[in-house]
Parts: C-alpha cells; structure tokens; sequence
C-alpha cells in the first residue's frame, strides 16, 4: 500500500489541516500516519481558537517512535507547523527519515498566511528557508504571499515571477515549484475573473536545462475559504505520485477536483447560512462580510459530501 507521513494541523472541527489532507488521501487509497503540530478547536481564521501546539520535545518523540517501529514512507507532506522551533525539529528529523529512505519523496508546504496575512509566527520564515536550504525538499506549494516572503520581494509582474521560481529551483533544489494560487495582475489578466496557478519542474539531476513556466487559469468563486492549500498539497502529493512526476498532468487533474470541491463548499454554504440567518442575510454576504466569524462555520470545506 503506498504509504504517507503527513505532518499537519489538528482541529477539533471544519476541515483544515490534517482534516483536510487525511481523508481525501485515504479515499484514494493511502496508508496515512498523521503527526498532529497543534491541537486545536477551529482554524485561527475564525478570531477565537483554543487548544496548543504540540511542545518540542514530545515532537521529537513522536518521529522517534516511528522511527523505533521500522515505519518508513514513499511521500511525506509537511503542512501547517505553527514556530520556528517546530520547524527546526522537523527539519532535522526529517532529513533524518530522508537519510534512512533516500526514495521518499518530500512534498512541503510552506504554511505561512495568505492575502498579505500571516497564520503562524513570523520567524517561521526564516526557518522555512533555513530548511529549505538543506535541499530537503523535492516539491514546494506556497502560495503568493508565502513565495514572497521566502523570496523577500513582492511580485508583481511575470519577470519577478520567473525570477522567484528560478530562485527555489536553485537556492532550495527543488524539483517541483507550485505556486498554489496567485493574483491574475501578475500576468496582466487582471480583468478575467481568474485565479492563476503556476507550475514549474526542474530536475536536480538535469539543473542545467532551462525550467518552463506553466500557468493553469481557474475562474475565481468570490469568497474566502481555509484549508484550500492543504487540500491542494494534498492531492497534488498523490496526483504526482501516480503519475509518475509529470507536473503538468498532476496540477490539471488536481485543480479539477479543487474546483468541484471548492463549488460545492460555496454552494452547500450559502444554502446552509441562509436557511440559519434567513433569506435577507445573503445581503451579508454580497456586502463582502462572507467569512467572518459568523458565517466562517458555514464555509468549511465539504471535503465530506465532496467524496
Ligand atoms: O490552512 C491553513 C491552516 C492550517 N491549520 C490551521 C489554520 C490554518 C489557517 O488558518 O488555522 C490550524
């Protein structure tokens, strides 16, 4: 059975995180063992959270367990890890893991924030980039705004773009860049109501060869959800695997099924949010108020009813 190691985020309801990654990878068929960072009772977007992140020591514990029992993994997925510090144990364990299986692939998702907004501790840039440096890392997913935050720079254009991408390629030895989402002004199709993916391989074998831009445009669902990358990450760290690292073929069917998932959560929400408030309150919703607090519940992810 192909076999996982997902180091991911807990809560106790919605679906981010471990909850978002797990089921989707267990319904296609993976042997998933989970490594829970934090434990909490919702995302952190909501405003209010309880609950903590595991403490470092017993993180430690946690790999060494796995590693006294013999498990070993064709894919890790490394997801939302809330310090610097936790960063720090994962990054030595896991090269500890790569070590010991030099043909686990290592998917890693540099869980930072989005939109200009950050969801875990600033020092966790710098300790995504020191442990990107170990060249740990055969595919890496962030987004926009946490691919300029490990670049250092705004982008803004398609040549920053390029230069970003070529940068991971080089500094961090990484395969597969995918920038999960990004603003379509980037590449000037800001009229098109659009969210762009962009994609780029370059083997470390063959880093002479000149790496090749891939842009994927996907028509944009006015609303704010969480777990989206996580999702994605996700099912990209499976899509790759069975198809055998064609990038390209991976992000198509991969973006396919977020849009599915991603329709049906807006859908099912504002169904559900109106038949809670009643029909007038889907002026909250045009109004731009969509996700905050109040209404945040009614758009989890329906990974569930998206099986
Ligand atoms: O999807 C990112 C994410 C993961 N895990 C937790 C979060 C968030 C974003 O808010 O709060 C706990």
């Amino acid at each position: 059975m192909k076999s996982l190691l997902s180091v991911q985020s807990h809560v106790a309801h919605g679906y981010v995180g471990g909850r978002a990654a797990t089921f989707p990878l267990q319904y296609l068929g993976w042997d998933v063992d989970n490594i829970n960072t934090v434990n909490f009772s919702n995302h952190t977007g909501y405003g209010h959270f309880q609950g903590s992140a595991i403490p470092e020591p017993e993180l430690i514990k946690l790999f060494q367990g796995l590693n006294q029992i013999g498990c070993s993994y064709d894919v890790v997925v490394l997801g939302y890890i809330p310090s610097a510090e936790l960063i720090d144990v994962v990054a030595s364990e896991v090269a500890a893991l790569k070590k010991s299986n030099p043909s686990t692939r290592y998917v890693c998702d540099t869980v930072m924030g989005d939109q200009g907004h950050l969801y875990v501790n600033n020092s966790c840039v710098d300790a995504y980039r020191k442990l990107l440096s170990t060249k740990i890392a055969d595919v890496i997913t962030p987004n926009q705004f946490e691919l300029e935050l490990l670049y250092g720079k705004p982008i803004d254009s398609e040549k920053l773009l390029r230069d970003a991408i070529a940068y991971m390629h080089d500094t961090y030895g990484v395969d597969h860049v995918v920038i999960s989402s990004l603003d379509a002004s980037v590449l000037n199709l800001q009229e098109l109501q659009l969210i762009c993916c962009a994609v780029s391989s370059r083997f470390k074998e063959r880093s002479q060869e000149q790496s090749q831009l891939q842009v994927f445009l996907v028509p944009e669902i006015k609303s704010y959800f969480t777990g989206v990358g996580d999702l994605f990450t996700a099912l990209l760290a499976d899509k790759l695997f069975t198809n055998n690292g064609n990038l390209v073929l991976a992000v198509n069917q991969v973006l396919t099924i977020m849009s599915n998932v991603l329709k049906l959560t807006h859908q099912l929400g504002i169904k559900e949010f109106t038949q809670h408030y009643g029909e007038d309150s889907c002026e909250r919703l045009a109004e731009g108020r969509m996700n905050d607090g109040e209404s945040m519940r009614f758009f989890e992810l329906r990974i569930i009813q998206a099986r």
